[in-house]
């Protein structure tokens, strides 16, 4: 199409950590002269889903809405597999056959798909037989894009399948002991695994990933991908990240976010630890009673984002019957608690801030990266104990190995986590390797960066 505006159709699909990276990266490419169309399902899962939507087309008044109705999905269907986002996934990959006419009926002519990760599978051959080329915009880490892309070729060459997946050596990439797979890969039957060795072994035919991530941070996956070592004939993969926000000034922001800055604008340099779990992550009451007692314990400074409900929309519950009674009173003055949707971006990048204990969700753990404060690693399930690998090889933070869930094994005690929280903040090791982190982030994003010559490749194929 020889230099003509490149039109892109985006196809993100549900929960905020698969959102916001899209919102990022939309925000990134309207600077470049590129036409742009959203896929947008409504009512969405969650309610932070719908704010950031809205707020994304009153930022880019130019990007287009493409209002897409799915069909209803029965969810008696998987009697095993309660998680909303997972259904909502289940009932976008069941309804893609619709965005066929979508794609090919859109003006001016779409020149380009980005679908996102969970929908690979159906998405890529939809756009392959349109003659639209189709990229992935992978919301993980480069070594969890491996994964998914060797999961299938590991499986095929387990000689007893029915002996569990066993620990999977990604070749060129490294070892990933069974224990640190996202754990419903280890049920054959469970949706999740069946999405994602479907995209897994699709993701071959797309034209190329988008990961958010940077060279410096996983030099060895990317290599290995980039080589065809994981897979032979992998796409081009283009490390772009960390991804970051196009509301940058502080008049952008959500009311319940000024709230967290202004106390933190009043607490000395680094003395803070921000404490969140995602945004699809609840944690059982005895848990959080027992982070309580150890933020109590550790006499830090803290700044608690506190999710009770895995949607947010459910979330009835008062602080004080979750937290105990005379918590929050007894902690007055040097912690916050918030239940609210949070700028946790922009937070993090606060100079109050000294450290993030988090489940190592990709998202954060990028937004720790850029911002150079040291994270704490607390992997819940799914892709965060990888996460976790890189936080520790990437110079992003400590991971707490032993620290499991409930469910999994016993409670962490308050008295542990106190302890911890205070020898992370005090570890000036930790400390410097994460500063140097942020500032070579900062770095691949920067004009002439890793990630900006990336980016500018990408385009440079879309205006091809
Ligand atoms: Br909660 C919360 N504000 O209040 P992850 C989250 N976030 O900005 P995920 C806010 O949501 P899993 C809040 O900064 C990050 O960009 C946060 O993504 C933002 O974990 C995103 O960290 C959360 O990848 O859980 O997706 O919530 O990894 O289990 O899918």
């Amino acid at each position: 199409s020889g230099g003509a505006r490149p039109h892109v159709m985006f196809i993100p699909s549900a929960g905020m950590g698969h959102l916001l990276p899209f919102f990022r990266f939309i925000a990134a490419l309207a600077n470049h002269d590129v036409d742009i169309s959203v896929v947008t399902v409504l009512p969405t899962v969650s309610a932070a889903e719908a704010d950031h939507f809205a707020r994304l087309f009153e930022a880019f008044p130019r990007v287009r809405r493409v209002d897409f109705h799915l069909l209803s999905l029965d969810a008696s269907e998987f009697p095993d597999d309660d998680d909303p986002f997972c259904l909502r996934w289940e009932a976008l990959r069941r309804s893609a056959h619709l965005l066929g006419p979508l794609i090919a009926g859109a003006t001016p002519r779409v020149s380009a798909v980005i679908t996102d990760v969970t929908l690979t599978s159906h998405v890529v051959p939809i756009a392959k037989e349109l003659h639209v080329p189709c990229h992935v915009l992978f919301i993980s880490c480069a070594t969890m894009l491996s994964l998914l892309a060797y999961i299938r070729v590991h499986l095929d060459k387990k000689a007893e399948p029915g002996r569990g997946v066993g620990d999977v050596d990604i070749p060129g990439v490294r070892h990933i002991p069974q224990s640190y797979l996202p754990q419903s890969l280890l049920d054959l039957s469970k949706l999740f695994t069946k999405q994602f060795i479907d995209n897994g072994r699709e993701i071959i035919n797309a034209d190329g990933c988008l990961v958010n991530t940077f060279e410096a941070l996983e030099p060895v996956a990317l290599a290995a991908l980039r080589a065809g070592k994981v897979v032979p004939g992998f796409p081009p993969v283009y490390a772009i990240g960390p991804l970051k926000s196009h509301t940058s000034t502080a008049n952008d922001k959500p009311e319940t976010t000024s709230f967290p800055v202004a106390w933190l604008d009043e607490q000395p340099a680094r003395s803070v630890v921000y404490i969140a779990f995602g945004n699809r992550n609840t944690v059982s009451r005895d848990q959080l009673r027992e982070i309580a007692a150890g933020l109590e314990a550790s006499s830090s400074r803290f700044l608690w984002v506190l999710k009770t409900t895995n949607v947010d929309r459910d979330d009835n519950a008062e602080l004080t019957d979750v937290l105990g009674d005379g918590f929050l009173e007894r902690v007055q003055g040097r912690g916050l608690v918030t239940k609210a949707w949070v700028d946790q971006e922009a937070l993090l990048k606060h100079p109050s801030v000294g450290m993030f204990l988090s489940h190592s969700g990709w998202n954060s753990v990028t937004e720790a990266a850029a911002a150079g404060v040291p994270l704490l690693a607390w992997p819940r399930g799914g892709d965060h104990r990888v996460n976790a690998t890189v936080v520790v090889s990437g110079g992003v933070g400590v991971w707490m190995e032993l620290w499991r869930w409930d469910g999994e094994e016993k409670l962490v005690s308050g008295e542990e986590i106190g302890e911890k929280v205070k020898e992370v903040m005090s570890n000036v090791a930790v400390r410097a390797r994460a500063t140097r982190t942020g500032e070579v982030a900062a770095m691949a994003v920067a004009e002439g960066g890793t990630s900006y010559r990336s980016l500018q490749e990408f385009v440079g194929k879309l205006k091809a």
